[in-house]
């Protein structure tokens, strides 16, 4: 029978080492040990090391070495070794993420990687509102993401159709405003307790949870939930169409300000992160002045709440300074007026990164409105070549949402999500000057399998001459 040793330098690393093991006991059968650090020689064995004096400081920079006898992954932190753990897990043959035991020899290619991203913040978004998704769903998301080294998932948790968080100080936004979602389906919303179990989950891929209340558009299940949100107290319907913009809190109501600060407050409480999203966009519904004024309000609000504040683009218009970040997603000079006032800019362009968009004319879910994205068009972009006059400082990384209008499965998250993302994932951890598609796309045929053993629903795009033997 085989067996290997984990070694760790630190009793820090012991869960990653837990990760490691239930990574490659299935497929493998191998019995593991986990040792601490041990002087006798370390064949076949591998060594997870944390150590202060390695000379790439990012905190998510690794470096793995691979010879004959004993595999080692070295970081400051333990980030960087559980990315180390990614690439590691990349270089195995695909049946590594087999959950039955096969009887196969298990080679790996030797060498030294040193390794750091490019940009610190490489997201995608998941919206629960349009269609609901739950805690189980999201988590087993949160581990696919994960593999292509993607740090931080953006839950849109509130829109038009459904609001998608408990809060206890408003327990109609749940017990009403969750009961549909789009095409009039059953909805649903997460616990606090879901929400906390996920951000906990999440921890453990080193992937931060950003939440976001989308206000003070995109607010009519909250409209529906509360009549004295509306200014006129009428009561919303509720609603399971697709338009956008016909929505506004009533920014002029002290009300609206208690609401939003009960609702950042029960949030942040149970968000160890250090964002809140407050959405922002596409407040069609809401005068130009009391946009700005609602804005800036909400703003302070989020501060007092110990949290940074993220708004989608238009939230520029405000004022903001350096302490906000803005997601530019459709309008260059929005970015502009963000970056003017110090603030850095997640680059989300809808044009390539909105996971939504279809691959062809003939994809069965997804829209077109920014453009068809092919799993070339989604790799190819620079951001640092969107927005005039943007430099690397302004931009702290990027963002792929997945919007879900049309998206109504876990199966289809999967394909508008896979192969994409990590095209995106690439852009946001390598230089542009090492990115290739024609070596992305020959990396990329080997991961199809890798994907399938992992049961991701992946769209097998033409463009990548899929290996089914890796
Ligand atoms: C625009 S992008 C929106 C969303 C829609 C999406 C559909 C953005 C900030 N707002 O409300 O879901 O288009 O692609």
């Amino acid at each position: 029978m085989d067996e290997t040793t984990v070694i760790i330098n630190s009793e820090e690393l012991r869960p990653l080492a837990q990760y490691l093991v239930e990574l490659l006991k299935p497929a493998t059968g191998f019995s593991f040990f986990i040792k601490n650090r041990v002087s006798e020689p370390r064949e076949r064995s591998i060594s997870l090391n944390l150590d202060e004096s390695f000379k790439l400081k990012n905190k998510e920079a690794y470096r793995l070495t691979i010879d004959e006898h004993h595999i080692e992954i070295i970081s400051t932190k333990n980030e960087g070794i559980f990315r180390g753990l990614q690439t590691l897990r990349q270089l195995l043959p695909a049946t590594i993420e087999s959950k039955r035991q096969l009887s196969e020899s298990w080679e790996i290619a030797t060498g030294i990687i040193t390794d750091q991203p490019e940009y610190s913040y490489r997201s995608t978004m998941l919206d629960i509102s349009r269609h609901f998704f739950d805690a189980a769903t999201i988590k087993r998301h949160i581990r696919n993401i994960a593999l292509y080294k993607i740090n931080t998932l953006h839950l849109h948790l509130s829109d038009d159709q459904g609001w998608r968080i408990e809060i206890k100080s408003w327990p109609n936004l749940t017990t009403h405003g969750a009961k549909t979602e789009v095409g009039g389906g059953k909805g649903g919303f997460l616990t606090q307790e879901d929400y906390k179990e996920i951000v906990s989950y999440a921890a453990r891929y080193f992937i931060t949870i950003v939440p976001e209340i989308d206000m003070p558009g995109h607010t009519n299940a909250a409209l529906a939930s509360y009549p004295g949100l509306n200014c006129d107290n009428q009561v919303r319907d509720l609603y399971t169409g697709t338009e956008v913009g016909f929505s506004s809190l009533c920014t002029n109501k002290e009300l609206t300000y208690q609401f939003a600060d009960d609702v950042i407050r029960e949030i942040s409480a149970i968000t160890p992160g250090r964002y809140f999203h407050i959405g922002g966009d596409e407040s069609h519904a809401t005068t130009h002045k009391d946009y700005i004024d609602f804005i800036n309000r909400v703003r302070t609000i989020v501060k007092k709440n110990g949290k940074q504040m993220i708004g989608w683009e238009e939230v520029a218009q405000a004022s903001i300074d350096s302490s906000d970040l803005i997601q530019f997603w459709n309008q260059p000079q929005t970015a502009i007026n963000g970056i003017e006032q110090g603030a850095q800019v997640i680059i989300s362009p809808a044009k390539y990164a909105y996971l939504d968009m279809k691959y062809n004319s003939n994809t069965l879910t997804g829209q077109n409105w920014a453009a068809i994205i092919d799993v070339k068009r989604a790799y190819v972009w620079n951001p640092l070549l969107l927005v005039n006059g943007i430099t690397k400082k302004d931009i702290i990384g990027i963002e792929a949402p997945l919007w879900t209008e049309t998206v109504k499965t876990a199966d289809d998250i999967d394909y508008l999500v896979f192969p994409r993302l990590a095209g995106i994932a690439e852009t946001g951890w390598t230089p542009a000057s090492q990115k290739n598609w024609n070596n992305f796309r020959k990396r990329l045929s080997k991961h199809g399998k890798r994907m399938t053993q992992l049961g991701i629903n992946y769209y097998p795009s033409p463009l990548v001459a899929w290996d089914s033997n890796q």
